[in-house]
């Protein structure tokens, strides 16, 4: 019987999210870092097994919004329950629970969809800490399954999808077995730009930039040319992100142009440009452009 489903990975920044997408799919469809609202849409991760195909969607961490940017962010969220079979509660098991915990619990109990909670990064906790973890999260909703976890270094992930295989229906596959992600080449290439900008840059910077690939040329045979824009909100961000004698921005290109290469297994010709647009985290058109 070959079983078929959506799956949404939910929960806060940071909890490992994406790291967890990329592991159970053996590819990098989703960009990490160690900064909270990486990623920013949903973006689908499919795993196509003998017994099955199980389609994550990987969503934006659920925080309180404060710009047009952040509230399309939590509507991406909101989307990715329409239609989904079952939910991946991703929590921080090394973080205290907190009111930004709390509001998942209450908005998958409003939502009423099975759930399982994946207790993440338990790499970083004590053994003894576990079973008292497990037991608090029990008494705080009815989940279908609470499984510890650790993304990173692939602790129970293959227990993981024995058990959302249990759970999913019986059904055909919804796409084709080599295909592992709905996202095209363009846009992997845009977020890695940004995942490396994430990982060379601090306090706002992180939350106030976004990436535009402008140029995505495949006309030559040998390299692929990247025209890619850098959108930061004021003079002060573009000059940090360029850093003295445009150091900074050197890396940034090194770090992205080597892991797109890999990407699209061909020479990746990158030019990276830094735009200042104030405020574009509010403002609709521009959001909408980045689509
Ligand atoms: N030690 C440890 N670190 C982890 C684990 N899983 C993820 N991380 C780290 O946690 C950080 C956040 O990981 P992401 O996968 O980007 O988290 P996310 O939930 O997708 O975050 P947003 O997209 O911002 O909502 C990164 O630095 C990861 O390397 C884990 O199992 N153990
Ligand atoms: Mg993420």
């Amino acid at each position: 019987m070959f079983k078929s489903g959506f799956i949404s990975i939910i929960g806060r920044p940071n909890s490992g999210k994406s790291t967890l997408l990329n592991q159970l799919l053996g590819e990098k469809v989703s960009i990490v870092s160690d900064k909270p609202q990486t990623t920013r849409e949903n973006i689908l991760g499919i795993l196509t097994l003998k017994e099955g195909q199980i389609v994550f969607t990987d969503t934006p961490g659920i925080h309180k919004p404060g710009y047009e940017l952040n509230r399309r962010m939590m509507q991406t969220v909101y989307n990715s329950l329409e239609g989904t079979d079952l939910l991946l509660v991703l929590v921080d098991a090394s973080t205290a629970f907190g009111s930004g915990d709390q509001y998942v619990v209450d908005l998958i109990k409003e939502r009423g969809l099975p759930a399982f909670l994946l207790l993440n990064k338990i790499d970083l906790i004590r053994k003894d800490k576990l079973l008292p973890l497990m037991a608090s999260y029990a008494g705080k909703h009815t989940f279908a399954e609470i499984v510890p976890i650790s993304a990173l270094e692939r602790d129970n992930l293959e227990l993981l999808t024995g058990l959302i295989l249990k759970y999913l229906p019986e059904g055909p596959a919804h796409f084709p077995e080599e295909q592992f992600t709905d996202r095209h080449e363009r846009f992997l290439a845009g977020e890695i730009v940004r995942e490396k900008l994430l990982l060379n840059t601090r306090e706002e910077l992180p939350y106030s930039t976004t990436v535009l690939i402008t140029r995505f040329d495949e006309s030559q045979p040998e390299v692929v040319v990247l025209n890619c824009d850098i959108v930061v909100e004021k003079d002060s961000q573009k000059k940090i992100v360029i850093g003295s004698q445009g150091q900074k921005l050197k890396q940034i290109g090194i770090e992205a142009r080597t892991d797109i290469e890999t990407l699209l297994g061909k020479r990746v010709y990158l030019e990276l440009y830094v735009r200042v647009k104030p405020k574009w985290r509010d403002d609709p058109r521009f959001l909408d452009s980045l689509l």
